[in-house]
């Protein structure tokens, strides 16, 4: 059995080889295919666009395709960055640019000396899949709350991961393990959630 996970973002690409190792499915990306064209992601929400790249790749390759749109939606910025975490700093930003903006403007907003807990946050998944062979199509989200810290912590996981405190665990996503993440992230409840339709 295996999937081709629609997304050229390397953490993601981890985070779901290692929840379909555990169900004896073998994944592969976008990162093995060197050449794909970038897909425009011009919808307004997490779930158009994560609908979007499911198509997009599914008429490229015949092979069922899931994709995930995702993202950071922060109180004190009223949601923001929201559907544009990825270029949230502009267009091809890396994750340090990201984080910087994001620092950057909730100093603005919250000014000095709003302490180590910045802000409250939530991240959120959107999921899609799509088997163009049989027409099967599948979507569910989840999301998880947080709070925005001052100072980077952890080095595991990507983008914004080492600046979201998750308060049960009292670590950022950044100093989780692949499988700690996975049991508490959105992406995590976005995939449980799709593979319970699927039973
Ligand atoms: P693909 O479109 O190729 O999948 P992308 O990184 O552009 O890759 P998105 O458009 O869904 O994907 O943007 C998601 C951004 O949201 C991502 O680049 C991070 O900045 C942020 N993000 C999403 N999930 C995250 C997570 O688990 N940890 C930290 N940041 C996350």
């Amino acid at each position: 059995k295996r999937i081709l996970v629609a997304t050229k973002n390397k953490g993601k690409v981890q985070e779901f080889a290692h929840a379909f190792a555990a169900l004896g499915i073998e994944t592969a990306s976008l990162l093995d295919y060197p050449g794909i064209p970038d897909i425009v992601e011009d919808g307004d929400t997490f779930a158009a666009n994560a609908e979007i790249k499911a198509r997009a790749i599914a008429n490229t390759f015949s092979l069922p395709v899931l994709a995930d749109d995702s993202g950071l939606c922060v109180d004190a910025l009223e949601g923001a960055p929201g559907v544009y975490s990825a270029r949230y700093a502009g267009e091809g930003a890396s994750d340090a640019d990201n984080n910087a903006k994001l620092q950057r403007e909730l100093a603005l907003r919250l000014g000095d000396g709003a302490g180590e807990a910045l802000s409250r946050a939530r991240f959120v998944s959107a999921l899609v899949l799509y088997d163009p062979a049989t027409g099967l199509r599948v979507q569910a989200e989840g999301e998880v709350g947080g709070v925005i810290v001052a100072e980077p912590r952890g080095s595991g996981g990507f983008g914004y991961d080492p600046y979201f405190l998750v308060p049960e665990f009292a670590k950022t996503m950044a100093e989780l393990t692949l499988e700690e993440k996975n049991a508490v992230s959105h992406r995590g409840k976005a995939l449980r959630a799709l593979l319970a339709q699927l039973v």
